[in-house]
Order: C-alpha cells, then sequence, then structure tokens
C-alpha cells in the first residue's frame, strides 16, 4: 500500500483537523525514522494509521474491548480518550488489512506507551507530540530534545503529559507512569 492509497483509506475515518494531525505525524515520523534508523515505511503507514480508531463510538470500541481485546480491559477504568489505542490496531488488521506485527503495535501503544518500547513504537510516540500542529506548553523543548536523543524528548514529553494529566486532577493510566520510568531506568 503506498501513502496516496493509505492516506485515501484513513481520510472518511478523520475530521478535516484530524487529517492534517495525522499528515503531520506521519512527515515528523518518516523524519524521525531517518534520524534514527527505523523502516521509513513503516513509520510512513503508523503514522497515517495511528488515530483510525478517534472517532470510532465509544461503546463499539468499550464492546470490543470487552470481547475481543480484553488484555486492554483496565483501559475501561480509565479516561475514553484511551480507547482508539488498542482498538485503532485491531480496525487497522481487521478492515484495512495490514498484518505487520510492529506497525500495529506502534499504534497500539501510541498514546500510553509501554514497557520496553520498540524504535518504530517510539518514532510514532514521539511524532504524535511534535508534529507541526501541536501547541502544547512546553513543545518546543521536546521538538528541540527530538533532534538529539530520541529517549530523553520522549522523557521530556511524559513529564509534559503525566503533569498536564495531574495539573487538571485526571487519572494517569499505570502504563503511562511505568513508560516513563522503563526510560528513566535506561538513561542511569
Ligand atoms: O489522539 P491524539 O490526540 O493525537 O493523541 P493521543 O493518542 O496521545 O491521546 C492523548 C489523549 O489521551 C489526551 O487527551 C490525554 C489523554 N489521556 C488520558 N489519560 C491518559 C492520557 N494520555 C496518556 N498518555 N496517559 C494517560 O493516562
Ligand atoms: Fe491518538
Ligand atoms: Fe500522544
Ligand atoms: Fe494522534
Amino acid at each position: 500500500m503506498n501513502r496516496e492509497e493509505a492516506l485515501a483509506l484513513v481520510k472518511p475515518h478523520l475530521t478535516d483537523h484530524r487529517y492534517t494531525h495525522t499528515v503531520g505525524v506521519t512527515d515528523t515520523a518518516i523524519k524521525l525514522a531517518k534520524r534514527y534508523g527505523a523502516n521509513s515505511k513503516q513509520a510512513e503507514l503508523a503514522g497515517i494509521f495511528h488515530d483510525y480508531a478517534k472517532f470510532r463510538n465509544k461503546e463499539e470500541m468499550r464492546t470490543l474491548v470487552k470481547g475481543k481485546l480484553t488484555n486492554n480491559i483496565l483501559i475501561l477504568e480509565y479516561s475514553s480518550e484511551l480507547l482508539h489505542a488498542p482498538c485503532g490496531a485491531y480496525y487497522v488488521e481487521n478492515e484495512i488489512g495490514i498484518k505487520d506485527e510492529e506497525i500495529l503495535n506502534a499504534i497500539r501503544y501510541h498514546t500510553t506507551g509501554r514497557v520496553g518500547m520498540t524504535l518504530l513504537e517510539k518514532v510514532i510516540f514521539l511524532a504524535d507530540y511534535i508534529e507541526p500542529g501541536r501547541d502544547f506548553k512546553g513543545v518546543d523543548e521536546v521538538r528541540e530534545l527530538a533532534t538529539i536523543d530520541l529517549d530523553k524528548a520522549i522523557i521530556q514529553m511524559l513529564v509534559n503529559t503525566i503533569s498536564f494529566l495531574m495539573k487538571r486532577q485526571q487519572q494517569v493510566f499505570p502504563t503511562t507512569i511505568e513508560t516513563y520510568n522503563d526510560f528513566i531506568k535506561k538513561q542511569k
């Protein structure tokens, strides 16, 4: 599947704003892949499809988690924003037909990360945060770090995200904390 075919498949599932974000993530992921030695074709497809399920019906996704994705059952106790990542991986495999487990994992873990992330997973995780359309507080510092050190950039991204959630007194999913701890441990 080439870029244009993939973009045409994802577009009907997204708003214009989310489609622009998707193209931004894709191009950022390709750049990060080239900089850090990941496969840029995998980065391209993972970027294009990472938010495939962003606007899927939440009840449909909760039912999917309770049925076929019971490994992810804990997310039902947290923000409904977490559903689109594992459910997206499932839909991309079954509706789009992508079978590359590395691409599917990059989609699956793009919101929370996980312990022991692969290079491709890191590339998508970070690209989602720093793509040019993002305007989070502190994003420029992460963009700067991203040119120098992938793991350091991800640590700063996680500090920002976890702090953001905590300042708003929102729940933080345990995997997000575990991901942060895993990166910190590996820095030492
Ligand atoms: O889908 P995007 O908006 O492009 O970005 P994303 O997939 O990283 O989703 C981020 C959303 O998830 C954001 O609104 C914050 C929310 N969220 C809720 N709980 C958690 C969380 N994000 C992380 N990383 N960890 C959480 O525990
Ligand atoms: Fe997302
Ligand atoms: Fe993200
Ligand atoms: Fe995204």
